[in-house]
């Protein structure tokens, strides 16, 4: 009989894995078949001559010690309040308790105190041990209401991207340039699931696992918004050196933003479980001067909204970096002018859409 029940308990465990499995085994079937195209292109066609390689220790993971190297004034804020505050506040309280608890068990041991006190109240000990505690939290609560200010309180943004997660890539919309790709992992060279035409991973394109086809570029000194969704499941969009992380849920507009001074290359994964191959699915950012950047955009058949003199200044003239870096790199698109209206008229379009839905 319980042999029997052994066998049927087996049976039902054997089975769950493989009936939930079913239908995702089916699913990357479809979409490997739908993104295939896509991925080819990528891997033959979009690969620039050279690829920046990335810096080794930054941007990427640095052997489990600390946090990565913070590369975006959010990031280096929310980083030193945590390395130089925080840390340094929970070792001196456990160095407190500990040192509190070893003197308690020594000084009142049953060997030197065989007659317990019987004091129940001391005022003194009792407002300090409910003040010290309060401080404590106001001195973590001040920096850190602070720092959440800084992070919701966006300056105006130079730059929108739009970040897409799919079951397993991301597509990056440049609304304001009229750019729009999407971005998978690199395979290594001796994966047997890739394609004989596909673009294997270099040490110039990153770490493992982390190295994508496509890298979103963005301009070095900018304000750049991020507005963050999902076409299937929920994902989440996080690059540690730039310290913000935030889901993306279908069917909402989450927001973050940043601003990177220092050009280079960060990467970041997925960072919500979303199926079988969450793993898969990173995030490779290259941060370049802004006229490159502009010269990114042109090359992916976009223009810069700076190419279109009078709404331009408008619409971004509150960011004054934007306007004092930008018109010398800009100035070539000039000779675009088609290309640059869709993408100036549909700009506020998606901006109001986001900023309505937020
Ligand atoms: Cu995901």
């Amino acid at each position: 009989m319980k042999l029997i029940g052994w066998a049927i308990a087996l049976a039902a465990a054997g089975l769950t894995p493989a009936a939930a499995q079913a239908p995702q085994a089916a699913t990357p079937a479809a979409e490997t078949a739908q993104a295939a195209p896509a991925a080819v292109d990528h891997s033959v066609h979009a690969m620039p001559a050279q690829v920046t390689p990335p810096t080794p220790g930054i941007g990427m993971p640095v052997g489990g010690k600390g946090i990565q190297e913070q590369v975006s004034s959010i990031g280096r804020e929310a980083a030193g309040f945590h390395n130089n505050w925080l840390l340094w506040l929970c070792a001196i309280i456990s160095m407190v308790v500990l040192g509190l608890l070893g003197f308690a068990m020594v000084r009142f041991r049953r060997g030197a105190h065989p007659v317990p006190s019987r004091n129940s109240h001391n005022t003194v000990l009792e407002v300090v041990w409910t003040l010290v505690p309060v401080l404590i939290l106001v001195a973590i609560a001040i920096p850190s209401i602070r720092l959440l200010r800084h992070q919701y309180s966006p300056p105006k943004a130079d730059l929108t991207v739009k970040v897409i997660g799919n079951q397993w890539f991301w597509t990056y919309e440049y609304t304001d340039d009229g750019v729009t790709f999407d971005s998978y992992m690199l395979k290594e060279a001796s994966d047997k699931n890739r394609k004989p035409n596909e673009r294997a991973r270099t040490v110039a394109d990153g770490p493992p696992m982390l190295a994508a086809d496509e890298r979103m570029v963005l301009p070095a000194g900018k304000v750049v918004k991020f507005i963050i969704t999902s076409n299937d499941v929920i994902h989440a969009f996080w690059v540690p050196a730039f310290w913000n992380k935030i889901d993306a849920n279908p069917g909402q507009l989450n927001e973050l933003w940043t601003k990177v001074d220092r050009p280079g290359v960060y990467f970041g994964q997925c960072t919500e479980l979303c199926g079988a191959r969450h793993a898969f699915m990173p995030i490779a950012v290259e941060v370049v001067p802004p006229a490159r950047f502009a010269a990114w955009v042109a090359s992916k058949g976009g223009a810069m909204p700076g190419a279109r003199p009078a709404a331009t200044a408008d619409s971004t003239g509150a960011s004054p970096v934007s306007d004092a870096a930008v018109p010398a790199a800009a100035q070539p698109q000039k000779a675009n002018p088609s290309a640059a209206d869709p993408a100036a008229v549909q700009q506020p379009a998606t901006n109001q859409a986001a900023t309505a839905q937020n």
